[in-house]
């Protein structure tokens, strides 16, 4: 490959940089926060608040929103080569194609799991995400989304129901809906200053919070659902937005279904924490709270001290890491 001509007042320019420089292979190195990744390319914000294109040097691994990385300028295609990425203090991934895992978001500080009234507040995708959260050890909020289709005091109550159990888990609840606007001061409050992903299923309506919470990205979004002529436009990577009252958050893909990652049976227990005090009073010490006699946990669903929705969570998740571990490992 043929080195690429530097004009001469470029020359000149980086060679008089060279000469006060002490370290001259890393000279143009700058930092850079990743907004998003394509695949091939990244979108980096250098830190005068430029956005570049970016390739990706090979050995770099799965980079995504919320990294943090060194990057190089190709002065003449106005471009640049990341070379360097810095370590993590989070990062959150799901399962991907054949058992590789596909990365949401990076550096992230809490977690807004996004539940929308229509099509319908699902806790099993709910407790899917807390358990990562635990696994991560990041807070989470639990934002409803659409509350403007909550016509009846009764469809009020009905949710309040449904949402107990993470109430007295003492997990943040925001009700919001983008469309009449209504919660957002409150969303916005709880997010600043913070770095955030919003997750949840696809129609949740992740991206229309984003744009409520910042007015100048409804050009951007509309002219995207006009190029693809859908009425809603499915989100297809991770990117990071600046709130306009400080802090960060990290719009993610719709997932049909969120897995956390596969752990033990008592590390599963250890992620709900309503089932802590019931822990260690099974009959049998490494009970599964599925066919054994005298089961604590499930003498506490029976006596509504655990939620039925939770416990069924619990076991679902407890089913699928079996068979995840039990399967032909060349599937
Ligand atoms: N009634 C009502 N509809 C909403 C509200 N917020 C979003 N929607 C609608 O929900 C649909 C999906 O919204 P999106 O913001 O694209 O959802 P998303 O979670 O980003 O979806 P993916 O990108 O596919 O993950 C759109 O048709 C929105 O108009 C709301 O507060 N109320
Ligand atoms: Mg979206
Ligand atoms: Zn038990």
């Amino acid at each position: 490959m043929s080195k690429r001509k530097l004009s001469d007042q470029q020359s000149r320019r980086v060679n008089l940089k060279r000469q006060k420089s002490d370290a001259p292979s890393s000279m143009d190195l700058q930092p850079g926060l990743v907004i998003t990744n394509f695949g091939k390319r990244l979108l980096v914000e250098s830190e005068q608040g430029e956005i570049i294109s970016c390739a990706i040097r090979q050995h770099l691994g799965k980079l995504v929103a919320g990294d943090r990385v060194f990057w190089q300028p190709d002065i003449e295609l106005g471009t640049g080569i990341v070379s360097e990425n810095l370590a993590r203090h989070s990062a959150l991934s799901r399962p991907g194609f054949r058992g590789q895992t596909r990365m949401v978001a990076a550096n992230i500080d809490i977690i807004g799991i996004v539940a929308p009234i229509e099509p319908g507040i699902h806790p099993d995708m709910i407790d899917r995400y807390l358990v990562a959260a635990a696994q991560l050890n990041l807070p989470c909020a639990l934002i409803i989304n659409k509350t403007d289709l909550l016509t009846t005091d009764e469809d009020w109550e009905a949710l309040a129901e449904t949402l107990l159990p993470y109430d007295e888990l003492g997990i943040e609840i925001i009700p919001v809906s983008s469309q009449i606007e209504d919660g957002l001061e409150e969303l916005e409050d709880f997010l600043s200053d913070k770095t955030s992903v919003l997750v949840g299923p696809s129609g949740a309506g992740k991206s229309s919070l984003i744009n409520a919470l910042i007015p100048d990205l409804d050009i951007r979004t509309s002219r995207l659902s006009e190029a693809t002529g859908l009425g809603v436009h499915t989100t297809t990577n991770s990117i990071l937005y600046h709130l306009p009252k400080g802090g960060d958050i990290i719009d993610s893909p719709g997932v049909r279904q969120f897995s956390p990652a596969p752990c033990s049976l008592s590390e599963l227990e250890g992620y709900y924490a309503d089932f802590e005090p019931f822990l260690g009073q099974c009959k049998f010490n490494n009970c599964t709270h599925t066919i054994e006699p005298d089961c604590a946990i499930k003498q506490a669903v029976e006596q509504e001290a655990i939620a039925e929705s939770r416990f069924q969570s619990f076991q679902r998740l407890l089913a699928e890491f079996k068979a995840n571990t039990t399967k032909p490992s060349n599937s």
